[in-house]
C-alpha cells in the first residue's frame, strides 16, 4: 500500500525551562555576600512556519518525533542559564494542525505563516531574582517548567486556485505539465499520481496555481482505488476542471458517464457543491477523440457546462482553457478580501488566567488553575523553603479561603494539576505553612548581626506569629517578585 505523505503524525516537545540557581555569593574575607543565584534558560521551542518551497509532509513522515533543546540551569555570580535552541519545522502551505481528536489548532496558509506547536518551558527563578527586603536569602530557587509535549496531526491541503479531477489517465498530471512549468510524473498506467501536483500558470496578467488529485474511480467514496482522502486538496481551489478523457477505450466509459461518476463521488465527498465547474475534453489529437468531443459537447453544454476541447500532447486549446481559468480565478479574488501574507497564528489562552477553581470529589479537593499548576510545577519537593515559598503563593491567590470556604478541614487531601499529573497534599491550614520550624521563610539567621537593632526591635512587637501580619506584609512585597515571575 502507497505511504500517504500528506497526512503525518508529529510527535513535538519542546524543552525544559533550566532550573534556577540557589547560592550564595562568597569573596575572600565576605563569606555571606548575599544570593547570586541566576535564572534558568528558557527551554527551546518547536515552531511550524510555512516555507512555499516545501510541497509535501514527507519529511515528517520519515521521523515523526522532533525535540527543541532544553534551557540551560542558572548558576551562582547572577550567571543566567543559557536559552534552549528552538525548532524550526517548515511546513507546505496549506498545512493543517491538529491534535489526535481532529480539533482543528492552525490552519497555515502564506508563506512565513508561524505557529508555535509545543512551547518550551520557563526557566526557573534563582535566588537571586526571589530575594525580597523580607526574603534577603533564599536558599531555595524555581524549578523550570517542562516543556510542553504533545501529539499533533499535520495534513496538506493545497492552496490552488484550480483543481483538475478526472479518472486514473484522463490526463490531468499532462495538462499540469503543459499548463505550468512543473514536471509531474506522467505515465500510461492509472494512479500514476499519488499526492498532488502544483503548478503555477500565468494568463496574461494573472498567475494562479492548479493542482490534480489523484485519479477518482468509481467507489472511491467507499475507498476504492486511492479513496477520497485526496478530495481535501480541492476544497480550498476556486473552480474544478473535469477532464474528460475522449481516448479510453475501457468498456462502458465515455465523456458524459464519466463526468456523472465523477460528480457522483463529489457529492458523496460533499462540500464542493458551490464551486465552478469546467470541462476539458482532452486528447482530442487521437483519431477518434475529436469525433466523440463533437458527439459529446452539446449534452455538455445542455447541462451548463462551458466545454474546452483540448489535448495536452498536441498542445492543443490549451490557450483558451487557460485563459478561462484566469478569469473565472480573478473575478472570485476580488470578491474576497485581501488576506495578509505573514500571518502569526496564536493559539487561544485559557479563558480565566488568573483563576482557579476547586471540585470537591469524595472528600479531596481539586484545584486546577494555570497559576497554581505552574507554581506546583517550579517547587522543588526536597527544599522546605521551597515548599513554604509555594504555600505562600497558593494562599496568596485566595486558595487558602476559598478552601476554608467550601468545608475543607486540616488533614483532607488537596490536590493540584491533571489528573495524571498532580500533586497530592494534606492540608495544614495556616499561612505560614511548611518552613515554619526552620525560622521565617527567607530569613537567614546569619544575617541578624548585619542589621540594624532598631529593625529587630520592630520585627518583635509586630509579634511574629501573626499570620495575619505576615499575609499582608508578604502580599505588599512580593508584588514585585511577582511582576517577574509572570
Ligand atoms: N494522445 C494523448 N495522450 C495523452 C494526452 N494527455 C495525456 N495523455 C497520456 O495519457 C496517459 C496518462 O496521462 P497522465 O497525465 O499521467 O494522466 P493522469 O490523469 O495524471 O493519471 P493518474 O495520475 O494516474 O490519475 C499518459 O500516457 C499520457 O501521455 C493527450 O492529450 N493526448
Ligand atoms: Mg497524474
Amino acid at each position: 500500500m502507497t505511504t500517504f505523505v500528506d497526512r503525518v503524525e508529529l510527535h513535538v516537545a519542546a524543552g525544559n525551562g533550566g532550573h534556577g540557581c540557589a547560592s550564595v555569593h562568597r569573596e575572600k574575607f565576605k563569606p555571606l555576600g548575599g544570593p547570586d543565584g541566576g535564572n534558568g534558560g528558557e527551554g527551546g521551542s518547536v515552531t511550524l512556519v510555512v516555507d512555499s518551497q516545501v510541497t509535501t509532509l514527507l519529511e515528517y513522515h520519515h521521523s515523526p518525533k522532533r525535540k527543541a533543546t532544553n534551557g540551560k540551569p542558572g548558576a551562582g555570580g547572577h550567571r543566567t542559564g543559557a536559552e534552549g535552541q528552538g525548532l524550526v519545522l517548515t511546513v507546505p502551505d496549506g498545512t493543517v494542525v491538529m491534535d489526535r481528536k481532529g480539533n482543528v489548532l492552525a490552519d497555515l496558509v502564506g508563506h512565513g505563516t508561524t505557529f508555535v506547536a509545543a512551547q518550551g518551558g520557563r526557566g526557573g527563578l534563582g535566588n537571586s531574582a526571589l530575594a525580597s527586603a523580607r526574603r534577603k536569602a533564599p536558599g531555595f530557587a524555581l524549578l523550570g517548567e517542562p516543556g510542553e509535549a504533545r501529539d499533533i496531526v499535520m495534513e496538506l491541503k493545497s492552496v490552488a486556485d484550480v483543481a483538475l479531477v478526472g479518472y486514473p489517465s484522463a490526463g490531468k498530471s499532462s495538462l499540469i505539465s503543459v499548463l505550468s512549468a512543473a514536471k509531474p510524473k506522467i505515465a500510461d498506467y492509472p494512479f500514476t499520481t499519488l499526492v498532488p501536483n502544483l503548478g503555477v500558470v500565468t494568463a496574461g496578467s494573472t498567475v494562479y496555481t492548479i493542482a490534480d488529485v489523484p485519479g477518482l474511480i468509481p467507489g472511491a467514496s467507499q475507498g476504492k482505488g486511492l479513496g477520497l482522502e485526496f478530495l481535501r486538496h480541492v476544497e480550498r481551489c476556486e473552480v474544478l476542471v473535469h477532464v474528460l478523457d475522449c481516448a479510453t477505450l475501457e468498456p462502458g466509459r465515455d465523456p458524459l458517464t464519466d463526468l456523472e461518476t465523477i460528480e457522483a463521488e463529489l457529492a458523496q465527498y460533499g462540500g464542493l457543491e458551490d464551486r465552478p465547474r469546467l470541462v476539458a475534453l482532452n486528447k482530442i489529437d487521437v483519431p477518434d477523440g475529436q469525433d466523440i468531443a463533437d458527439l459529446t459537447r452539446a449534452s455538455l453544454e445542455e447541462r451548463g457546462y462551458r466545454v474546452f476541447e483540448v489535448s495536452a500532447i498536441a498542445h492543443k486549446g490549451l490557450r483558451e482553457l487557460s485563459f478561462a481559468l484566469a478569469e473565472i480565478v480573478s473575478e472570485a479574488r476580488a470578491a474576497k478580501p485581501v488576506q495578509e501574507n505573514t500571518r502569526i497564528v496564536i493559539r487561544p489562552t485559557a479563558v480565566d488566567d488568573a483563576g482557579f477553581t476547586i471540585e470537591e470529589v469524595d472528600g479531596a479537593y481539586h484545584i486546577r488553575g494555570i497559576k497554581p499548576e505552574r507554581w506546583v510545577r517550579q517547587t522543588d519537593f526536597a527544599n522546605d523553603e521551597a515548599v513554604g515559598y509555594l504555600a505562600d503563593r497558593l494562599a496568596r491567590l485566595g486558595i487558602e479561603q476559598e478552601l476554608w470556604k467550601v468545608g475543607a478541614k486540616e488533614g483532607d487531601t488537596v490536590v493540584i494539576g491533571p489528573e495524571e499529573n498532580a500533586v497530592v497534599f494534606d492540608w495544614e491550614p495556616t499561612m505560614a505553612s511548611g518552613a515554619e520550624m526552620l525560622g521565617r521563610r527567607g530569613e537567614d539567621h546569619r544575617f541578624e548581626t548585619q542589621r540594624p537593632a532598631v529593625d529587630r526591635r520592630r520585627e518583635k512587637q509586630r509579634g511574629r506569629d501573626s499570620a495575619e501580619q505576615e499575609y499582608l506584609d508578604f502580599e505588599a512585597l512580593s508584588s514585585d517578585r511577582e511582576q517577574l515571575e509572570q
